[in-house]
C-alpha cells in the first residue's frame, strides 16, 4: 500500500452533557481526525487526546504537532505491505501514542477496504456482536447517581462503571449498591488516589465490584501491586499500560487482574493487539476503554471489540449518549440487551458523513506525496498546504 495523501483535521463538538471525571469536567471536545489515502482509498481515524494533559500527558495539540511535523512526514510517500507495518515508519518516534493512533488506525481502516472486508475481521476478530457498558460521570449527589444509573440499566446496558475521587467514593457507590444489589458495577478513579489510601478504598470491597480502575499514579505500575495485595476487589489499570510489555510487568507483578485496551493509548491497533494477546495467553480478561469518541473512534472501538479476549462488557456505548448529531451513518446504536451489532461491511462499517466533519473543521492540514513525474523533476519532500 502505498501512503498517498494524508489530511489532519480539528473538529469542535459539544458533548450533550458535562462529563466529570477526577481530573476535571470536560465538555467542549477538540478533536482530531485523520484521512489517509493508500492507493486511492480513503481511511478514517480518530485521535483519542484530550484538549488537557490530564487523562495522560497528551493533547489535542500535541497530537496536531506530533502528526504536523513528524508523523505526517514519515509516512506520506512511503509503501508498506500491511497496516500492521506501519510502526516501523514512526518507531523512531518516541511516546505520542494518542497521536500515532490516529495515523495508524486509518491506514487499517483504508487496509480493510481495499482487501473488502470488515476491519473487525482484518484484525482477527469473531465476535458478530458485543457487549456494552456505560461510563458515569461524578455526580452532585448520590440520589442524581441513582437516578442516572436506573435509566442506563433501563436502556440494557450490562456494566455500570462510576467515576470516583475522594470524597464522592464510598457515600455513591454504596447508595448505587443498596438501589441495585444485582448490577454489575465497577468504578474507575483515574489515579484520584495515592498508595497511603490504601485502607480507604478497602471500604469498596464490600459493595462486590466487578473492578476498581486506575485507583493510583497515572505513570507508575508497582504501587497497585502493593494496592491489590491489600484489597479483595480486582485493580484494573487503564492510563499506565501503554504497550504490552507494561501489561506483561503489571500482571507478573500482581498489580492488577484486569487490563482495560485503550486504541490511543497503547498507540493504535497493531499493538492493542499484542496487549490483547499477551493477556489471552495469561489468562488475564479484557475490555475496551472509551474516550468520549465521535463515530470514527468508536468504530474502531467497535472492530477491536471483536477479538475473543474481549470478555467482558466495555465503555462502547451509543451515539446518542454522547452527541446531538455524530458523524458517522448510520449512527451506533446499542440493542435493547446493551450489545452493539458489528458492521459486516468492508473498511469501519459505517459511512463517514463528510458534510458533517467540514461543518465542524476548525484547522486542516494536508501532505501529497508527490507524482512520479513531479519527484522525477523536483525530488522534492512531500507538500504541505495549510489552512
Ligand atoms: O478513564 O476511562 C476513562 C473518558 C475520558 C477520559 C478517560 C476515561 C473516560 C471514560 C469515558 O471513562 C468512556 C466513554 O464513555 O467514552
Ligand atoms: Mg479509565
Amino acid at each position: 500500500m502505498k501512503i498517498e495523501a494524508i489530511t489532519l483535521r480539528e473538529i469542535h463538538m459539544r458533548l450533550k452533557a458535562p462529563f466529570e471525571t477526577s481530573f476535571g469536567v470536560t465538555q467542549d471536545r477538540r478533536i482530531l481526525l485523520v484521512e489517509a489515502v493508500a492507493d486511492g482509498v480513503s481511511g478514517w481515524g480518530e485521535v483519542t487526546a484530550m484538549e488537557t494533559p490530564s487523562y495522560n500527558s497528551e493533547t489535542t495539540d500535541t497530537a496536531w504537532h506530533i502528526i504536523s511535523e513528524f508523523i505526517a512526514p514519515a509516512i506520506v510517500g512511503r509503501s508498506i505491505d500491511r497496516a500492521a507495518e506501519f510502526e516501523t515508519l514512526t518507531g523512531h518516534i518516541r511516546g505520542h501514542e494518542m497521536a500515532k493512533a490516529g495515523v495508524e488506525n486509518a491506514i487499517w481502516d483504508a487496509e480493510a477496504q481495499q482487501k473488502g472486508v470488515p476491519l473487525s475481521k482484518l484484525l482477527g476478530g469473531s465476535l458478530e456482536e458485543i457487549v456494552c457498558g456505560v461510563s458515569l460521570g461524578i455526580r452532585d449527589n448520590p440520589a442524581s447517581l441513582v437516578k442516572k444509573v436506573e435509566e442506563e440499566l433501563g436502556h440494557g446496558y450490562n456494566r455500570i462503571k462510576l467515576k470516583i475521587k475522594l470524597g464522592k467514593d464510598v457515600e455513591f457507590v454504596g447508595a448505587v449498591r443498596k438501589s441495585f444489589p444485582q448490577a454489575t458495577l465497577s468504578v474507575d478513579a483515574n489515579s484520584a488516589y495515592k498508595l497511603e489510601d490504601a485502607m480507604h478504598l478497602k471500604r469498596l470491597d464490600r459493595f462486590g465490584l466487578l473492578m476498581i480502575e486506575q485507583p493510583l499514579y497515572w505513570d507508575e505500575i508497582y504501587s497497585h501491586a502493593r494496592l491489590q495485595a491489600l484489597l479483595e476487589t480486582a485493580l484494573c489499570l487503564d492510563e499506565c499500560i501503554s504497550n504490552s510489555r507494561h501489561a506483561a510487568a503489571a500482571i507478573e507483578l500482581g498489580a492488577c487482574r484486569i487490563i482495560n485496551i485503550k486504541l490511543g493509548r497503547v498507540g493504535g491497533h497493531t499493538e492493542a493487539r499484542r496487549v490483547h494477546d499477551l493477556c489471552s495467553t495469561l489468562g488475564v480478561p479484557v475490555w475496551c476503554g472509551g474516550m468520549l469518541e465521535t463515530g470514527i473512534g468508536r468504530a474502531h472501538n467497535i472492530a477491536m471489540s471483536t477479538l475473543p479476549g474481549f470478555t467482558l462488557p466495555g465503555d462502547v456505548s451509543a451515539s446518542r449518549r454522547y452527541w446531538d448529531q455524530d458523524i458517522i451513518e448510520p449512527e451506533v446504536e446499542v440493542t435493547p440487551r446493551g450489545t452493539i451489532h458489528v458492521p459486516q461491511t468492508p473498511g469501519l462499517g459505517y459511512k463517514v458523513r463528510r458534510e458533517a466533519v467540514d461543518r465542524f473543521t476548525v484547522r486542516a492540514n494536508h501532505w501529497k506525496a508527490p507524482t512520479a513525474l513531479h519527484a522525477a523533476q523536483s525530488q522534492s519532500a512531500p507538500s504541505k498546504l495549510e489552512n
